[in-house]
């Protein structure tokens, strides 16, 4: 298990929009992880979609599996995950947006196009990172991330894209309220695929456990996965300290409506809090003591702790 995140790694994170940290989770979260992943895709949920138009569920995605099975739920609430990113966005708590499985099949030919994960996630704030843990050996041949440095610190606002991946169904739902921020005149994606010399591409060889941390401004891109092993992917989405709900146009499918409205810090049953800084306190609207699920897991968090290195 990952003890130490550096003063080092918080900086490349803060420069970069993203970083590997190796060694996050040990052998035996893989390995119990890799059994929940075999199970949810032999027998998906209600948030089961398929990003590959020609090859039915070839890249197969499921999100929010937390609120649905115990083991993602134990994933989520007692691994390192949460510490490090909050350590690494020099938050005093995160709270969970949703955890996300990505598996890229043999032969899976869709690549993962160039995006920012926050065009149509609710919310504003800088404080936003996903951490992208592979439950297998992972490199450029099957579907390892990579990131365009400093591209979170391009704008303050997220870029519009024109295609998104993913089928129709799950594809983010208009909102009808005129409040709701508009991205389709924010400034348009570049090409990077077509211009990769231009930019300071980062991406890693990852072993099972080793993770990849990046801001949610961050451009990044997957390649297919054509060799005949899997790549099995956790993605969880965490939130900080500068958070607020957000309505935007076009948003985020989710398992059910977190209750929030436009400005509210996002403290509720379907986004806890799970990890807090030694020493901080529960501000006002993190208490939710009539809605909180019960978290018969998350009294064992200190087993997740991490401590950063100073
Ligand atoms: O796993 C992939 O191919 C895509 C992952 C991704 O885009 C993400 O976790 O935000």
């Amino acid at each position: 298990m990952k003890e130490i995140i550096s003063e080092k790694e918080i900086e490349a994170y803060r420069n970069q929009g993203a970083i590997c940290i190796r060694g996050l989770l040990d052998a035996d979260w893989i390995d119990r992880m890799g059994r929940a992943v075999d199970r949810i895709t032999a027998n998906p949920g209600p948030m089961r979609e398929s990003y590959s138009p020609d090859q039915p569920f070839s890249f197969f995605s499921e999100k929010f599996l937390w609120t649905i099975d115990p083991e993602f739920r134990n994933y989520v609430f007692n691994t390192p995950v949460a510490a490090a990113a909050g350590h690494l966005m020099q938050s005093s708590k995160v709270n969970l947006f949703y955890d996300h499985l990505l598996v890229k099949e043999p032969g899976t030919k869709a690549e993962t196009g160039w995006h920012q994960d926050c065009n149509f996630w609710p919310f504003k704030g800088k404080q936003i990172c996903s951490v992208w843990v592979p439950l297998d050996v992972v490199d450029e041949t099957n579907g390892a991330l990579e990131f365009v440095s400093g591209s979170h610190e391009w704008y303050d606002h997220p870029m519009s894209r024109a295609t998104l991946f993913g089928n129709r169904d799950g594809q983010p739902k208009e909102v009808d309220d005129d409040s709701a921020e508009a991205i389709d005149t924010a400034p348009p994606q570049p090409d990077i695929e077509a211009n990769r010399d231009k930019y300071d591409i980062l991406r890693w060889r990852l072993e099972p456990g080793d993770a990849l941390i990046f801001a949610a401004m961050t451009l990044h891109y997957a390649p297919p996965n054509l060799t005949d092993g899997r790549r099995r992917a956790l993605s969880t989405r965490w939130l900080g300290d500068d958070v607020r709900f957000h309505l935007k146009r076009k948003m985020l499918q989710m398992i059910r409506d977190p209750g929030l409205t436009d400005g509210q810090m996002p403290d509720c049953e379907l986004f806890p809090t799970i990890w807090r800084r030694a020493g901080t306190k529960a501000t006002e609207p993190d208490k939710f003591p009539d809605r909180r699920p019960t978290r018969q897991a998350s009294d064992k968090m200190t087993s997740g702790e991490i401590q950063v290195e100073r």
